[in-house]
């Protein structure tokens, strides 16, 4: 199963977070893509630094809700805490894509609820994979 997973901290050593972040998901899912990290004004939430965020592409055999289990494993590893919503964070990680699955529970939502309205998310995805598909919207297409 094609599984695309987006990337974002705005919290301590950025890009070591980040680089961590991909090691970490390499021993879970196989990468075929990384983007490039990506500097962005954060989007909704209180006055908080600027972003890096990236996007990766893989493929795993997991089920998506165990996948997400494993993710927040990584974040939490990463010192990542909860206090705001949409507040600053050292790593947060989001399932994006796995395969074609669509379903909404309390714990996860596929394809991600806003991804396709986020630039952060849409730019270093398409730059990896120019042809992405959200399942239920169509065509991944870059935001005016
Ligand atoms: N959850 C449900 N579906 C998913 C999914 N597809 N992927 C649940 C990941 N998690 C999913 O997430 C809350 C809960 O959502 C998880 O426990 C999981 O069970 P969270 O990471 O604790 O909270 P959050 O990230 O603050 O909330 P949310 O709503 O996921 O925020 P977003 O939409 O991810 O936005 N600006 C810039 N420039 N760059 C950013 O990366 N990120 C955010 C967070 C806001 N502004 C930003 C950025
Ligand atoms: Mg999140």
């Amino acid at each position: 199963m094609k599984v695309v997973i987006a990337l974002g901290s705005n919290l301590g050593d950025r890009k070591a977070t980040l680089d961590d972040a991909v090691d970490q998901l390499r021993k879970i899912i196989t990468i075929t893509k990384v983007s490039t990290f990506i500097e962005t004004d954060p989007v909704g939430g209180p006055d908080q630094p600027d972003y890096l965020n990236a996007v990766v592409i893989g493929e795993s055999d997991l089920e998506p809700a165990d996948l997400l289990a494993k993710m927040l494993a990584i974040e939490n590893e990463a010192g990542r805490t909860r206090e705001v919503r949409w507040g600053a964070r050292t790593l947060d990680l989001d399932l994006i894509v796995a395969g074609d699955t669509v379903m909404d529970t309390e714990f996860l939502t596929l394809p991600h609820p806003r991804a396709h309205e986020r630039r952060f998310v849409l730019d270093p995805w398409l730059e990896v994979d120019p042809k992405a598909i959200l399942p239920g919207c169509g065509e991944v297409r870059l935001l005016p």
